[in-house]
């Protein structure tokens, strides 16, 4: 798949605010920091489409991006970042949860996790919401740029063996820095839209 055209369509809270569900929808989750904004760009060629920060916990927010006219981007809001107050925490539990469960046009989720950490409780909360749910999923390693090949052959087992990773999903590791993992994700991308049935709205 080519990435012709990207833009930014709007940011919400909840439902009242997501845009109309009549394209393919495909979204990323993972703890503040991991890379998700980042890998957003990367994907659509565009440096500051997805707002990136130095400083974790910023966006609390949805964001929509449609990309070729056809479907859609999300960005959804980080977890895990310990100097956010409880209540705040609760808030994004249901903004996320709420989006993953009630979603009809939602064909796939990006779990990120860096590729140098131990995955968290709160990242295997997110690997088993997923299944849960029903949602086919990709796990993805980022900022894979920061580990030697054989470093990465020792974390691969770690982060396999922390989710645990079930055999019918995918570890693939990606950089936002040099563009590896850019042309894999786009064909599941591709395969998760051609697969795609879209209620009407
Ligand atoms: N070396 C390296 N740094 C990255 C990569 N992806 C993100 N970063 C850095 O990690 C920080 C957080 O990235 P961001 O995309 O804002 O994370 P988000 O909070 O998950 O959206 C920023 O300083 C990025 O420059 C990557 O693939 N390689
Ligand atoms: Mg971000």
């Amino acid at each position: 798949m080519k990435i012709q055209s990207s833009e930014f369509i709007t940011s919400a809270v909840n439902p009242g605010g997501y845009p109309p569900g009549d394209l393919p929808e495909v979204a990323f989750v993972g703890r503040s920091n991991v890379g998700k904004s980042s890998l957003i760009n990367k994907m659509l060629n565009r440096k500051g489409l997805a707002r990136t920060s130095k400083t974790p916990g910023r966006t609390q927010l949805i964001n929509f991006f449609r990309v070729n006219e056809n479907f859609m981007m999300v960005d959804l809001p980080g977890y895990g970042y310990a100097k956010v107050p409880e209540e705040v925490r609760v808030r994004w539990g249901k903004m996320v949860e709420g989006y993953l469960k009630n979603r009809a046009n939602l064909q796939g989720v990006f779990l990120l996790l860096d590729c140098r950490h131990v995955p968290t409780a709160q990242d295997k909360q997110m690997y088993q919401w997923l299944a849960h749910y029903g949602v086919p999923a990709v796990v993805v390693a980022t900022k894979i740029d920061k580990l030697s090949n054989n470093q990465w052959a020792k974390q691969q087992g770690v982060i396999k063996r922390t989710l645990p990773l079930s055999p019918e999903h995918r570890l693939v590791p990606f950089s936002a820095e040099t563009g590896r993992g850019r042309e894999e994700l786009l064909e599941v991308i591709a395969q998760w839209i051609a697969q795609a049935t879209v209620p009407n709205p």
